[in-house]
């Protein structure tokens, strides 16, 4: 019988639109002409050029896809997943750099901003003619962000911000950061130009993960803003907690990608390699492994489906995006660890995506919250108890 693939297997296709499976199409054609080509040099060198990237992104569309108006493409939320599917089955480190434009930066700007604000940002940052990062964890303060010490005072009109973010996606390349700090009021947002003194962004070297991706430091020494930079609808952690969801939301999705693209390149492997005199997919022990990993491929990518349907009815609430974002992500690094043993040796090398993938869903299981806190939210809305603190 000729192989199939998990997903058609599943027959997932019969969950989408003739829209949403041609949106996938072409991402999966860029990617398979533009990006997958450059990767494994783009993460042994540690470098990506994001904003040429930024430029070609905004040309297909995708920045900021789910959002309606000022240059966006008001597309379907199981649209934006698919698309974060795609990219992430390339690298994780395309699907954040997309992430964090759309659903972190622009994302606050579109929800809480002033029109004003969203007038000059929106519209180029779709485009890919700017580039916006977001700055809430803090180097003492990832997990916890409630306890952040950035802080911005009055002075007359103006603000002045003090402070460092760390681990920020984005932040050396960024035009605007959407930057969290504390006020006497509570938690406020603010759009930094990069440009303003006070502002820099060094970026983080020595990473083992997520290569292809840039990732600095923010530094806030007495920045000075006018009164028109505070965001004036995100008042409180509940604010930046909802960009938050936008973006969890597309790695329910993404991470599967990087899972789907492990498990093709482990499968057409075993079909080729010969141990023991033939192919090591006809071993059992293999074939055990491929079926489960199937079935957590195509279990999680149901579950993401369903999720994508409630965001389409305004009905997804954030404990829901914490199921998909735990299940997805772990499963998909589980996926990636066992098809490295399926590649053996040559599993550990570049020339084949699996451990790339491997090591960028380390990162993916610790940003956008922790693989614990996201089991601790479930267990909140499982027993009414908050056991964080
Ligand atoms: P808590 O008291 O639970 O909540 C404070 C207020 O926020 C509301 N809320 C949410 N609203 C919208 N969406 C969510 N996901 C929300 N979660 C909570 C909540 O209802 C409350 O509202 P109100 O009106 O009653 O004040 O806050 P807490 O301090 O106890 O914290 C809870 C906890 C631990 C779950 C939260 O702090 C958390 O999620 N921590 C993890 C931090 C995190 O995920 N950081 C990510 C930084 S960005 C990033 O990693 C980008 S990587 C991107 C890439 O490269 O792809
Ligand atoms: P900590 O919070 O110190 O956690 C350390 C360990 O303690 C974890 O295992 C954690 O789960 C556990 N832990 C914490 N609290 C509890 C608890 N209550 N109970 C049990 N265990 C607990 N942030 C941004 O704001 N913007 C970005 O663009 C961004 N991009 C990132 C890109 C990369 C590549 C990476 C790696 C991170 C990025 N982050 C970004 C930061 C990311 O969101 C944080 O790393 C994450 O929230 C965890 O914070 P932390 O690293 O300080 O770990």
């Amino acid at each position: 019988t000729k192989p199939r693939t998990a997903l058609e297997l599943f027959r997932i296709d019969q969950l989408l639109s003739e829209e949403e499976l041609s949106i996938q199409a072409v991402i999966n054609r860029f990617c398979a002409d533009r990006i997958r080509p450059q990767l494994a040099g783009w993460f042994e060198a540690g470098a990506l050029p994001a904003k040429e990237l930024a430029l070609e992104l905004g040309g297909l569309g995708v920045l900021g896809m789910h959002l309606e108006g000022y240059g966006c493409a008001g597309m379907s939320a199981t649209a934006y997943g698919l698309t974060c599917m795609e990219l992430e089955a390339a690298d994780s480190g395309i699907r954040s750099l997309v992430s964090v434009q759309g659903s972190l930066a622009m994302y606050a700007i579109w929800a809480y901003g002033s029109e004003e604000q969203k007038q000059e940002w929106l519209p180029s940052m779709a485009a890919g003619e700017a580039i916006g990062c977001f700055g809430l964890t803090e180097p003492d303060r990832g997990s916890n962000p409630s306890g952040m010490r950035t802080f911005a005072k009055r002075d007359g009109e103006d603000w002045i911000i003090n402070g460092a973010k760390m681990w920020i996606t984005n932040g050396s390349i960024a035009d605007v950061a959407v930057i969290w700090a504390r006020t006497d009021v509570g938690v406020r947002g603010f759009l930094v130009p990069t440009n303003t003194p006070g502002f820099s962004a060094p970026e983080i070297k020595h990473k083992l993960s997520l290569r292809a991706s840039v990732t600095s430091e923010l530094v806030l020494e007495s920045v000075r803003l006018p009164a028109s930079a505070m965001l004036p609808e995100a008042l409180g952690l509940r604010a930046p907690l909802g960009c938050l969801s936008e973006a969890r939301f597309g790695i329910v999705f993404g991470s599967l990608g990087a899972a789907r693209d492990c498990l093709e390149v482990a499968t057409a492997y075993a079909l080729d390699r010969d141990v023991f005199d033939k192919p090591l997919a006809g071993f059992q022990l293999t074939q055990e492994k491929l079926a489960n990993m199937a079935l957590e491929l195509g279990k999680g990518m149901l579950l993401a489906l369903h999720l994508g349907r409630l965001k389409e009815t305004h009905a997804l609430e954030p404990d829901q995006v914490s199921l998909g974002k735990l299940n997805n992500v772990r499963e998909a690094i589980r996926i990636a660890r066992e098809c490295r043993t399926i590649l053996g040796a040559n599993g550990i090398s570049l020339e084949y995506p699996v451990m790339r993938h491997a090591n960028n869903l380390e990162s993916v299981l610790t940003y956008e919250g922790t693989s614990e806190v996201h089991t601790l939210i479930i267990g909140q809305a499982l027993t009414g108890l908050p056991a964080f603190r």
